[in-house]
């Protein structure tokens, strides 16, 4: 896709590039009304000032589409192929997918919600690690690392979508 493309979509067709980034109608709103983009930069400035913070429902809300870190995601939906892609550099071994089935079971005792992460880029062992270290945060500063990493997925998802690098 490029910026002036985008500029020029359907608010639908538009929507639909947007939503398997993250699926919250304020920020895929907040994007919408904003255009026309005079560049790509633009428009991820102006995604990545609409998500933060996100609020504890849209934080919710969103998780329901994300799969659990060592789970495949099923279907062919947009979503879920960028899931399956960004876990594919997993590794994952016996020892280390019974770990994380173990932590993510601790992590949604704890927190009632899906632990989430950025995976790409990064190792299950990493991971592994981020979970036990996250799981000892207290309720309010583990909102506000799922939200920062809800954030982080989805402008590496747009920027991915525009053919950038990914701005972390
Ligand atoms: C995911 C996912 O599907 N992609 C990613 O970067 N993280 N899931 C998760 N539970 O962290």
């Amino acid at each position: 896709m490029d910026i002036s493309r985008f500029n020029a979509l359907d608010p639908n067709d538009a929507a639909a590039l947007l939503r398997p980034c993250v699926d919250i109608d304020r920020w895929v709103e907040a994007v919408l009304g904003t255009r026309p983009f005079a560049s790509v930069d633009e428009l991820l400035a102006c995604a990545q000032a609409a998500a933060a913070p996100f609020t504890e429902a849209e934080i919710d809300a969103a998780l329901a589409h994300h799969p659990r870190i060592g789970e495949r995601a099923a279907g062919s939906s947009a979503e879920a192929a960028l899931s399956r892609s960004e876990q594919s550099g997993l590794n994952l071994d016996e020892q280390l997918t019974a770990a994380l089935v173990s932590g993510n079971r601790a992590y949604e005792e704890r927190f009632s919600r899906v632990f989430l992460i950025r995976a790409s880029g990064r190792s299950s062992a990493e991971i592994l690690a981020e979970l036990r270290r996250r799981l000892d945060n207290d309720p309010e500063v583990e909102l506000a690392e799922v939200g920062e990493q809800l954030r982080v997925i989805a402008l590496l998802r747009l920027a991915a979508a525009f053919d950038r690098a990914p701005a972390r």
